[in-house]
Protein backbone atom coordinates (compact mmCIF):
# COMPACT_ATOMS: atom_id res chain seq x y z
CA UNK A 1 0.00 0.00 0.00
CA UNK A 2 1.56 3.42 -0.91
CA UNK A 3 0.47 7.28 -1.52
CA UNK A 4 1.79 9.38 -4.05
CA UNK A 5 1.21 11.99 -0.96
CA UNK A 6 3.58 9.65 1.47
CA UNK A 7 7.64 9.38 0.85
CA UNK A 8 9.03 6.67 2.16
CA UNK A 9 13.38 6.22 2.25
CA UNK A 10 15.69 5.04 4.68
CA UNK A 11 18.68 7.49 5.15
CA UNK A 12 21.35 5.62 7.31
CA UNK A 13 20.16 4.46 10.74
CA UNK A 14 17.05 6.58 10.19
CA UNK A 15 13.52 5.42 8.26
CA UNK A 16 12.12 8.79 7.05
CA UNK A 17 8.53 9.63 6.51
CA UNK A 18 7.50 12.65 4.28
CA UNK A 19 4.05 13.90 4.42
CA UNK A 20 3.80 15.44 0.86
CA UNK A 21 0.49 16.67 0.31
CA UNK A 22 1.85 20.55 0.31
CA UNK A 23 -1.93 22.11 -1.49
CA UNK A 24 -3.99 20.56 1.29
CA UNK A 25 -1.39 21.26 4.39
CA UNK A 26 -0.49 17.65 4.28
CA UNK A 27 -3.95 16.37 5.99
CA UNK A 28 -4.10 12.98 6.04
CA UNK A 29 -6.29 10.94 3.63
CA UNK A 30 -7.00 7.43 4.35
CA UNK A 31 -4.82 6.23 1.65
CA UNK A 32 -2.00 7.92 3.21
CA UNK A 33 -2.75 6.30 6.92
CA UNK A 34 -2.40 3.17 5.49
CA UNK A 35 0.64 3.96 3.74
CA UNK A 36 2.34 5.40 6.73
CA UNK A 37 0.75 1.94 8.62
CA UNK A 38 2.76 -0.08 6.56
CA UNK A 39 5.89 1.62 6.54
CA UNK A 40 6.13 1.72 10.23
CA UNK A 41 5.89 -1.88 9.71
CA UNK A 42 8.22 -1.94 6.83
CA UNK A 43 10.82 -0.03 9.14
CA UNK A 44 10.05 -2.08 12.56
CA UNK A 45 10.87 -5.18 10.48
CA UNK A 46 14.27 -3.62 9.36
CA UNK A 47 16.87 -3.98 12.24
CA UNK A 48 19.23 -1.53 10.47
CA UNK A 49 16.70 1.23 11.02
CA UNK A 50 17.53 2.52 14.21
CA UNK A 51 15.07 5.60 14.23
CA UNK A 52 11.72 7.15 12.52
CA UNK A 53 11.58 10.69 11.91
CA UNK A 54 8.18 11.96 10.16
CA UNK A 55 7.82 16.15 8.60
CA UNK A 56 5.40 17.36 6.52
CA UNK A 57 6.77 19.29 3.06
CA UNK A 58 6.13 22.19 1.40
CA UNK A 59 7.46 24.58 4.02
CA UNK A 60 4.21 25.89 5.58
CA UNK A 61 2.86 22.42 7.43
CA UNK A 62 3.58 19.66 9.39
CA UNK A 63 0.28 17.85 8.82
CA UNK A 64 -3.15 20.17 9.29
CA UNK A 65 -5.66 16.82 9.87
CA UNK A 66 -7.37 14.68 8.46
CA UNK A 67 -9.71 14.33 5.37
CA UNK A 68 -12.64 16.10 7.08
CA UNK A 69 -14.46 17.48 4.05
CA UNK A 70 -14.73 13.58 2.77
CA UNK A 71 -15.74 12.05 6.04
CA UNK A 72 -18.40 14.96 6.31
CA UNK A 73 -19.71 13.81 2.50
CA UNK A 74 -19.35 9.84 3.85
CA UNK A 75 -21.51 10.67 7.24
CA UNK A 76 -23.91 12.75 4.95
CA UNK A 77 -24.57 10.06 2.11
CA UNK A 78 -25.14 7.66 5.38
CA UNK A 79 -21.72 5.93 4.40
CA UNK A 80 -20.58 4.88 7.83
CA UNK A 81 -19.02 2.03 6.95
CA UNK A 82 -16.46 4.50 5.61
CA UNK A 83 -16.63 7.14 8.24
CA UNK A 84 -15.65 3.99 10.43
CA UNK A 85 -13.09 2.83 8.03
CA UNK A 86 -11.17 6.38 8.09
CA UNK A 87 -10.91 6.67 12.01
CA UNK A 88 -10.56 2.81 13.02
CA UNK A 89 -7.47 2.90 10.76
CA UNK A 90 -6.24 6.64 12.22
CA UNK A 91 -6.62 5.87 15.74
CA UNK A 92 -4.97 2.08 15.16
CA UNK A 93 -2.12 4.27 12.95
CA UNK A 94 -1.79 6.51 16.60
CA UNK A 95 -1.75 3.23 18.72
CA UNK A 96 1.17 1.65 16.61
CA UNK A 97 3.05 5.21 16.79
CA UNK A 98 2.71 4.97 20.70
CA UNK A 99 3.85 1.04 20.35
CA UNK A 100 6.91 2.36 17.94
CA UNK A 101 9.53 -0.58 18.84
CA UNK A 102 12.02 2.15 17.68
CA UNK A 103 12.51 5.92 18.61
CA UNK A 104 9.87 7.50 16.24
CA UNK A 105 10.47 11.21 15.76
CA UNK A 106 8.24 13.88 14.71
CA UNK A 107 10.07 17.25 12.98
CA UNK A 108 7.25 20.04 13.20
CA UNK A 109 8.04 22.86 11.36
CA UNK A 110 4.38 24.49 10.59
CA UNK A 111 0.66 24.28 11.26
CA UNK A 112 0.11 20.73 13.44
CA UNK A 113 -3.55 20.29 13.95
CA UNK A 114 -5.75 17.52 15.33
CA UNK A 115 -4.68 14.26 13.15
CA UNK A 116 -1.12 16.17 12.44
CA UNK A 117 -0.75 15.67 16.53
CA UNK A 118 -2.19 11.94 16.42
CA UNK A 119 1.17 11.30 14.03
CA UNK A 120 3.43 13.09 16.20
CA UNK A 121 2.76 13.23 20.20
CA UNK A 122 2.29 9.73 20.73
CA UNK A 123 6.00 9.67 19.52
CA UNK A 124 8.92 9.55 21.79
CA UNK A 125 10.43 12.79 20.17
CA UNK A 126 8.45 15.95 19.30
CA UNK A 127 10.61 18.47 17.93
CA UNK A 128 8.80 21.73 17.57
CA UNK A 129 10.34 24.93 15.60
CA UNK A 130 9.91 28.07 15.78
CA UNK A 131 7.87 28.14 12.93
CA UNK A 132 5.13 25.29 14.79
CA UNK A 133 1.70 25.86 15.52
CA UNK A 134 -0.30 23.38 17.81
CA UNK A 135 -3.90 23.33 17.74
CA UNK A 136 -6.99 20.71 18.65
CA UNK A 137 -9.37 22.80 16.95
CA UNK A 138 -12.18 20.15 16.95
CA UNK A 139 -15.14 21.99 19.03
CA UNK A 140 -14.58 24.51 15.78
CA UNK A 141 -16.24 22.21 13.30
CA UNK A 142 -18.61 19.86 15.93
CA UNK A 143 -16.65 17.36 16.11
CA UNK A 144 -14.37 16.81 19.80
CA UNK A 145 -10.34 16.50 19.84
CA UNK A 146 -10.08 12.58 18.80
CA UNK A 147 -6.68 10.80 17.69
CA UNK A 148 -5.74 9.99 21.22
CA UNK A 149 -6.20 13.17 22.57
CA UNK A 150 -8.92 12.01 25.25
CA UNK A 151 -5.87 10.27 26.67
CA UNK A 152 -2.94 13.09 26.30
CA UNK A 153 -5.25 16.02 26.88
CA UNK A 154 -6.04 15.16 30.54
CA UNK A 155 -2.08 14.40 31.45
CA UNK A 156 -1.04 17.97 30.59
CA UNK A 157 -0.51 19.79 33.34
CA UNK A 158 -3.24 21.57 35.73
CA UNK A 159 -6.24 22.06 33.45
CA UNK A 160 -3.86 23.28 30.27
CA UNK A 161 -5.57 19.64 27.90
CA UNK A 162 -9.55 21.13 28.54
CA UNK A 163 -8.29 24.85 27.66
CA UNK A 164 -6.43 23.33 24.55
CA UNK A 165 -9.08 21.03 23.65
CA UNK A 166 -12.09 23.04 24.48
CA UNK A 167 -10.96 26.65 23.03
CA UNK A 168 -8.83 25.46 19.96
CA UNK A 169 -6.22 27.84 20.98
CA UNK A 170 -2.81 27.85 19.08
CA UNK A 171 0.44 26.95 20.72
CA UNK A 172 3.74 28.04 18.98
CA UNK A 173 6.34 25.61 19.46
CA UNK A 174 8.18 26.56 22.25
CA UNK A 175 4.85 26.69 24.04
CA UNK A 176 3.80 22.98 23.17
CA UNK A 177 7.09 21.93 24.59
CA UNK A 178 5.93 23.68 27.90
CA UNK A 179 2.53 21.85 27.51
CA UNK A 180 4.29 18.54 26.92
CA UNK A 181 2.91 18.18 23.22
CA UNK A 182 6.37 18.66 21.66
CA UNK A 183 9.42 17.54 23.96
CA UNK A 184 12.34 19.27 21.98
CA UNK A 185 12.72 22.66 20.48
CA UNK A 186 15.02 22.86 17.73
CA UNK A 187 15.07 26.21 16.02
CA UNK A 188 14.05 25.81 12.05
CA UNK A 189 17.63 26.81 10.62
CA UNK A 190 19.34 23.76 13.27
CA UNK A 191 16.98 21.11 11.58
CA UNK A 192 18.88 20.07 8.51
CA UNK A 193 21.92 19.35 10.82
CA UNK A 194 19.78 17.51 13.15
CA UNK A 195 18.49 14.92 10.52
CA UNK A 196 21.92 14.82 9.67
CA UNK A 197 23.02 13.88 13.01
CA UNK A 198 20.12 11.43 13.31
CA UNK A 199 20.65 9.20 10.11
CA UNK A 200 24.48 8.93 11.17
CA UNK A 201 23.74 8.58 15.24
CA UNK A 202 20.52 7.60 15.63
CA UNK A 203 17.74 9.05 18.29
CA UNK A 204 20.69 9.98 20.39
CA UNK A 205 21.75 13.36 18.04
CA UNK A 206 18.72 15.35 18.94
CA UNK A 207 20.60 15.75 23.03
CA UNK A 208 23.28 18.14 20.93
CA UNK A 209 20.28 19.95 18.86
CA UNK A 210 18.04 20.78 21.34
CA UNK A 211 18.17 25.08 21.96
CA UNK A 212 17.39 26.26 25.11
CA UNK A 213 13.68 27.35 25.48
CA UNK A 214 12.05 30.37 25.29
CA UNK A 215 9.71 31.26 27.86
CA UNK A 216 5.98 29.74 28.00
CA UNK A 217 3.42 32.77 26.83
CA UNK A 218 0.73 31.20 28.57
CA UNK A 219 2.62 31.98 31.61
CA UNK A 220 0.42 34.40 32.61
CA UNK A 221 -2.63 32.78 32.41
CA UNK A 222 -2.09 29.24 33.79
CA UNK A 223 -3.20 29.91 37.19
CA UNK A 224 -6.53 31.28 35.52
CA UNK A 225 -6.14 28.68 32.98
CA UNK A 226 -6.33 26.10 36.11
CA UNK A 227 -9.02 28.24 38.16
CA UNK A 228 -11.08 27.95 35.36
CA UNK A 229 -10.89 24.97 33.22
CA UNK A 230 -10.22 22.79 35.76
CA UNK A 231 -14.23 23.34 36.87
CA UNK A 232 -15.88 19.97 36.18
CA UNK A 233 -18.23 20.86 33.59
CA UNK A 234 -18.68 23.32 30.94
CA UNK A 235 -21.26 25.56 32.64
CA UNK A 236 -18.83 25.75 35.57
CA UNK A 237 -16.07 26.64 33.11
CA UNK A 238 -18.15 29.63 31.91
CA UNK A 239 -19.38 30.51 34.90
CA UNK A 240 -15.62 30.68 36.09
CA UNK A 241 -14.92 32.61 33.21
CA UNK A 242 -17.81 35.37 33.84
CA UNK A 243 -16.04 35.43 37.50
CA UNK A 244 -12.76 36.09 36.31
CA UNK A 245 -13.29 39.70 35.29
CA UNK A 246 -10.34 39.98 33.06
CA UNK A 247 -9.68 40.80 29.01
CA UNK A 248 -8.13 37.22 28.77
CA UNK A 249 -11.39 35.64 30.61
CA UNK A 250 -13.67 37.83 27.95
CA UNK A 251 -11.46 36.70 25.02
CA UNK A 252 -11.71 33.43 26.24
CA UNK A 253 -15.38 33.24 26.74
CA UNK A 254 -15.78 34.75 23.41
CA UNK A 255 -14.15 31.91 21.75
CA UNK A 256 -16.46 29.04 23.61
CA UNK A 257 -19.06 31.04 22.64
CA UNK A 258 -18.32 30.70 18.95
CA UNK A 259 -17.88 26.53 19.42
CA UNK A 260 -20.34 23.99 19.40
CA UNK A 261 -22.31 24.20 22.63
CA UNK A 262 -22.92 20.42 21.94
CA UNK A 263 -19.78 19.75 20.76
CA UNK A 264 -18.20 21.60 24.37
CA UNK A 265 -20.40 19.00 25.91
CA UNK A 266 -19.46 16.07 24.28
CA UNK A 267 -15.67 16.99 24.32
CA UNK A 268 -15.59 17.76 27.73
CA UNK A 269 -17.18 14.63 29.42
CA UNK A 270 -14.73 12.69 26.87
CA UNK A 271 -12.17 14.42 28.12
CA UNK A 272 -12.45 13.78 31.73
CA UNK A 273 -13.33 9.92 31.31
CA UNK A 274 -9.87 9.51 29.32
CA UNK A 275 -7.93 10.63 32.66
CA UNK A 276 -8.97 6.77 33.76
CA UNK A 277 -8.04 4.91 30.96
CA UNK A 278 -5.45 3.35 28.75
CA UNK A 279 -4.54 5.03 25.59
CA UNK A 280 -6.24 2.08 23.27
CA UNK A 281 -9.29 2.11 25.74
CA UNK A 282 -9.32 6.28 24.67
CA UNK A 283 -9.04 5.42 20.62
CA UNK A 284 -11.73 2.85 21.37
CA UNK A 285 -14.06 5.61 23.01
CA UNK A 286 -13.33 8.25 20.76
CA UNK A 287 -14.27 5.90 17.83
CA UNK A 288 -17.26 4.78 19.05
CA UNK A 289 -18.15 8.68 20.18
CA UNK A 290 -17.13 9.45 16.30
CA UNK A 291 -19.63 7.42 14.49
CA UNK A 292 -22.28 8.84 16.47
CA UNK A 293 -20.77 12.77 16.27
CA UNK A 294 -19.92 12.63 12.61
CA UNK A 295 -24.53 11.87 12.28
CA UNK A 296 -24.64 15.06 14.77
CA UNK A 297 -26.04 18.25 12.12
CA UNK A 298 -23.71 20.35 14.00
CA UNK A 299 -21.12 18.02 12.48
CA UNK A 300 -21.88 18.99 8.79
CA UNK A 301 -22.62 22.47 9.68
CA UNK A 302 -19.31 23.40 11.65
CA UNK A 303 -17.29 21.57 8.51
CA UNK A 304 -19.18 23.58 6.42
CA UNK A 305 -18.78 26.88 7.49
CA UNK A 306 -15.17 26.33 8.90
CA UNK A 307 -13.77 24.06 5.96
CA UNK A 308 -16.39 23.70 2.91
CA UNK A 309 -17.94 27.29 2.45
CA UNK A 310 -15.39 28.96 4.85
CA UNK A 311 -18.11 31.35 5.76
CA UNK A 312 -16.84 30.78 9.57
CA UNK A 313 -20.75 31.62 10.37
CA UNK A 314 -22.03 28.16 11.73
CA UNK A 315 -25.46 27.78 12.82
CA UNK A 316 -25.39 25.47 15.76
CA UNK A 317 -28.62 23.14 16.35
CA UNK A 318 -28.43 24.38 20.23
CA UNK A 319 -27.31 28.25 20.32
CA UNK A 320 -26.55 27.93 24.10
CA UNK A 321 -24.80 25.21 26.30
CA UNK A 322 -27.68 26.15 28.38
CA UNK A 323 -30.01 24.60 25.66
CA UNK A 324 -28.54 21.21 24.99
CA UNK A 325 -30.72 18.83 26.46
CA UNK A 326 -28.47 16.42 29.05
CA UNK A 327 -30.08 13.48 27.11
CA UNK A 328 -28.87 14.41 24.04
CA UNK A 329 -24.78 13.83 25.45
CA UNK A 330 -25.80 11.37 27.49
CA UNK A 331 -27.50 9.35 25.02
CA UNK A 332 -24.24 9.63 22.84
CA UNK A 333 -22.27 8.08 25.12
CA UNK A 334 -24.55 4.89 25.83
C1 LIG B 1 -11.21 22.72 12.69
C2 LIG B 1 -10.77 21.44 12.44
C3 LIG B 1 -10.17 21.09 11.22
C4 LIG B 1 -10.04 22.10 10.24
C5 LIG B 1 -10.51 23.39 10.51
C6 LIG B 1 -11.08 23.68 11.73
C7 LIG B 1 -9.68 19.77 10.92
C8 LIG B 1 -9.11 19.55 9.63
C9 LIG B 1 -9.02 20.61 8.71
C10 LIG B 1 -8.42 20.49 7.40
C11 LIG B 1 -7.14 20.94 7.17
C12 LIG B 1 -6.57 20.87 5.91
C13 LIG B 1 -7.27 20.35 4.85
C14 LIG B 1 -8.58 19.91 5.08
C15 LIG B 1 -9.14 19.98 6.34
O1 LIG B 1 -9.48 21.84 9.05
O2 LIG B 1 -9.78 18.84 11.75
O3 LIG B 1 -9.26 19.40 4.03
O4 LIG B 1 -6.72 20.29 3.60
O5 LIG B 1 -8.66 18.32 9.32
O6 LIG B 1 -11.55 24.94 11.99
O7 LIG B 1 -10.89 20.48 13.40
Amino acid sequence: MTSEFVRITTDGRLGRILLDRPAALNALDLGMIRALQVALDGFAARPRVHAVAIAGAGGRAFCAGGDIRAIRAHAMAGEMNAVRDFFAEEYTLNAAIAACPVPYIALIDGICMGGGIGVSVHGDIRVATEAATFAMPETAIGFFPDIGASYFLPRLPGALGFYLGLTGSRVVGADAVHAGLATHFVPREGLAALEADLARDGATAIATHAAPLPPFTLAPHRDAIDRCFGGGSVPAILAALEAEGTEWARATLTTLRAMSPASLLWSHRLITEGAARSLRACLDAELALSLRVTRHADFAEGVRAMVVDKDRKPAWVHPRVEDVPGEEIDGLFA
